[in-house]
């Protein structure tokens, strides 16, 4: 390391030089605009914190940046990534990266052994566009990913992505704590319920309702939006559904290829989806895993809220309600 702030793309042309934006969710980082490849530097710093989960119960949280899930990360494909990782002073334990849009060992996770109060850096070509799932990656790996550390980075291919109106941040995780599911208090995590994969929350965002009420996502009629999707897990996979919606386009598994006209999209752990639609009427949709239990009983609850004008002949909202003449029969 000589602090050296030009990187190299080639011997005769260096390449242009780059802070990344870092985003909280459930916002995202705007589109790259570049049209060559850049050396981005990435700065994150992992935190542990006590943050609610749901009302009346907290967290020891350990994040990416602050929150769960970690800062948003978007780059190009080309781009070459120095990445600083740092682990805050306060920090109990040592904890490293494993970003899954890195091609080699370990994803970053053998670079960034990173003590409390200390910090480490690697580089990386971000050789294959798509969607991906970054994650702590230190032993035990299932209780790092439980206590909240997972993101998303995007590599944006080549030509970018098709311009929409709105773009937001949403990832699920399954948590596991001592207390039942709305046992009030600071809750420890239960190695027992992890290891059985019977979470007590399952979440959108962290924490139970946090894309609701005042966190609710929102849209007017007629947006094209775009959700980056991912699942930290780290043991369910999500039947990701938005309710009132119909997914026009599912990049899968985060990758390249589309689906057109999808209800329900399979997210894997440690796996991400883009998936694209218009908000063509006004209304509050929901956004659930369709492993309905979850939504309703432990948290996976999300309110994407669309203003606009109603058009009746999309939807008509209810016509009518009351009794029917037994004499009318049904058939
Ligand atoms: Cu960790």
């Amino acid at each position: 390391m000589n602090g050296c702030t030009t990187g190299k793309a080639t011997a005769e042309a260096p390449l242009p030089v780059e802070q990344a934006q870092l985003t909280a969710p459930p916002l995202v980082p705007p589109p790259i605009s570049r049209k060559g490849p850049a050396k981005v530097v990435v700065d994150l710093e992992m935190v542990e914190q006590e943050m609610r989960l749901s009302d009346g119960v907290t967290y020891e949280f350990w994040t990416f940046g602050g929150t769960v899930p970690g800062s948003f990360i978007r780059i190009r494909e080309g781009d070459t990534v120095e990445f600083h990782l740092k682990n805050r002073h306060d920090s109990h334990v040592a904890h490293n990266i494993d970003l899954h849009a890195v091609t080699g060992t370990g994803g970053g996770a053998e670079a960034t052994f990173t003590l409390p109060g200390h910090k480490t850096q690697f580089t990386f070509q971000a050789l294959n566009p798509g969607l991906y799932v970054y994650h702590c990656a230190m032993a035990p790996v299932g209780m790092h990913i439980a206590n909240g550390m997972y993101g998303l980075i995007l590599v944006e291919p080549e030509e970018g992505l098709p311009p929409v109106d709105r773009e937001y941040y949403v990832m699920q995780g399954d948590f596991y704590t001592e207390g039942d599911h709305g046992a009030p208090g600071l809750q420890p995590f239960s190695l027992e319920k992890a290891v059985d994969e019977h979470p007590t929350y399952v979440v959108f965002n962290g924490s139970e309702g946090a894309l609701t009420g005042e966190g609710a996502l929102t849209a007017n009629a007629g947006d094209k939006v775009r959700l980056f999707v991912g699942n930290g897990g780290p043991n369910l996979v999500s039947s990701f559904h938005v309710i009132g919606e119909i997914f026009d386009r599912v990049f899968y598994e985060g990758g390249s290829k589309y689906q057109e006209n999808v209800q329900t999209t399979l997210i894997p752990a440690g796996g991400a989806a883009m998936v694209e639609f218009t908000t063509e009427v006004p209304g509050n949709f929901i956004l659930v895993d369709h492993s309905i239990f979850r939504t309703f009983n432990k948290g996976a609850l999300g309110i994407l809220s669309v203003d606009g004008e109603m058009k009746p002949e999309i939807y008509t909202g209810q016509q009518f309600s009351g009794e029917y003449p037994e004499a009318e029969g049904g058939r």
